[in-house]
C-alpha cells in the first residue's frame, strides 16, 4: 500500500467518529507491519480513548510486536494528560519504527510537543508534507468545526439550504425534491451536529421529523443519534391539537426539544445572543427562508450547504 493510500484510510476511519466525537477532532490511525495494514483505530467520542490507543490496543491483542511497525495518524498524537494521557508517551513506549502524521493539531496544549517528544526518543517522523496536498486539505476539512472551537470560537454553525432547479425557490425540509444521495448527505449531517435549528412557522408548515433515518453502516458512521431540537416561536404558539398531531414532538425519537420566544426572528442580534448562550458545539440549521437568513445576517454560518433539485 503506498504512502497516500494508507493517509488516505486514516481519514476514511476518522469520519466514523464524527457523531460523537465533537468538541473534539475526528482521529484516524493505522497500524503498519511489512507494508500491510494490522492494526487500526479511531477516536469515537469525546472523553474516551484516543485513535492511537485503539489502534495499539488492537495490535496486541494480535501480539504483534510494535517496535517493528510504523504508525500513520490522520492528526498529530496528543502530548497532554486530557481526559486521556498522551498518545505521544504511548508511541515512545512500543517504540515504534516511525510515525507519520497528515495534519497538524492547533490546541496549543498539543502543537508540535507530541512530535518534538516522538523524534527526540528516536522515532523516525514524516511530516504532513510527504503526503498528497488533496490529503492534507482534507484532513483539514474534516477538522474545521473542531479548530474553530479550540481557537476560541464556541459554536460551529451549518446552514443547509434546498434550492430548486433554478436556484430561487427555497425547499422547506419537510419536501424532498432533491435526490436520494442528497438525502443520506443530510442524514449523515444531522447526525454529526449535536441541536438542528427550526422555527415554529416551518414545523407547522413541513411536519418535519429531523431524525436520522440511514443505518450507521449507510451513513459510514459508528454511531447515529438524533440531535436535539431548538424550535424558534414569535408571536404564535402550537395548539394542543398541533403538539399531539407533529411528528417532530414523537417521543420515540429520544431527544430533548427546547422551544425559545424570540421577539423577532428576523433580528441578527437578538438570534446570535440567544443561540451563544447555548451549550452546543455543533449546530445544524435546517429551516425555511426567514431564519436562514437571520442566520446569514448575523454573520453566523461556518459552512453552508445547498443541496439543488434537479428537476
Ligand atoms: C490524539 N488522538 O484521537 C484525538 C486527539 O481530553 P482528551 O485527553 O481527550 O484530549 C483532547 C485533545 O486531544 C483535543 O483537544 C485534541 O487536541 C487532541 N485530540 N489527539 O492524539 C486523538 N482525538
Ligand atoms: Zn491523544
Amino acid at each position: 500500500m503506498s504512502n497516500n493510500k494508507l493517509a488516505a484510510r486514516t481519514l476514511e476511519l476518522a469520519r466514523f467518529g464524527e457523531t460523537l466525537a465533537s468538541p473534539n477532532p475526528i482521529v484516524g490511525a493505522v497500524i503498519i507491519l511489512n507494508g500491510n495494514i494490522v492494526a487500526e483505530g479511531f477516536h469515537r467520542k469525546y472523553g474516551e480513548v484516543h485513535a492511537e490507543v485503539n489502534a495499539v490496543n488492537q495490535a496486541l491483542s494480535k501480539n504483534i510486536d510494535l517496535s517493528k511497525c510504523d504508525i500513520y495518524v490522520s492528526l498529530e498524537p496528543c502530548a497532554h494528560h486530557g481526559k486521556t494521557p498522551p498518545c505521544s508517551e504511548l508511541i515512545i513506549k512500543h517504540r515504534f519504527k516511525s510515525l507519520a502524521y497528515v495534519s497538524r493539531d492547533p490546541n496549543e496544549k498539543v502543537s508540535g510537543k507530541g512530535i518534538e517528544a516522538i523524534e527526540k526518543a528516536g522515532i523516525k517522523i514524516h511530516h504532513p508534507d510527504s503526503f498528497d496536498i488533496k490529503l492534507q486539505q482534507e484532513a483539514l476539512e474534516m477538522n474545521r468545526a473542531f479548530f474553530k472551537i479550540i481557537q476560541g470560537k464556541k459554536q460551529f454553525i451549518t446552514l443547509k439550504k434546498a434550492v430548486d432547479h433554478d436556484g430561487k425557490m427555497f425547499i422547506e425540509p419537510g419536501v424532498w425534491k432533491t435526490g436520494e444521495a442528497a438525502r443520506k448527505q443530510v442524514h449523515r449531517i444531522r447526525s454529526t451536529h449535536q441541536l438542528i435549528v427550526t422555527s415554529i412557522r416551518t414545523v407547522i408548515a413541513d411536519n418535519p421529523q429531523y431524525d436520522v433515518r440511514f443505518s450507521p453502516e449507510e451513513l459510514g458512521l459508528a454511531d447515529i443519534r438524533n440531535p436535539d431540537i431548538l424550535i424558534l416561536k414569535s408571536k404564535t404558539d402550537f395548539t394542543d391539537q398541533q403538539r399531539k398531531a407533529l411528528k417532530i414532538f414523537d417521543p420515540k425519537y429520544n431527544r430533548k426539544i427546547i422551544e425559545h420566544q424570540i421577539k423577532d426572528i428576523s433580528d441578527p442580534v437578538e438570534l446570535k445572543i440567544f443561540i451563544e448562550s447555548l451549550d452546543y458545539q455543533k449546530i445544524l440549521v435546517e429551516t425555511g427562508p426567514r431564519l436562514s437568513e437571520s442566520f446569514e445576517n448575523a454573520a453566523m454560518v461556518d459552512d453552508l450547504i445547498i443541496h439543488s433539485a434537479s428537476s
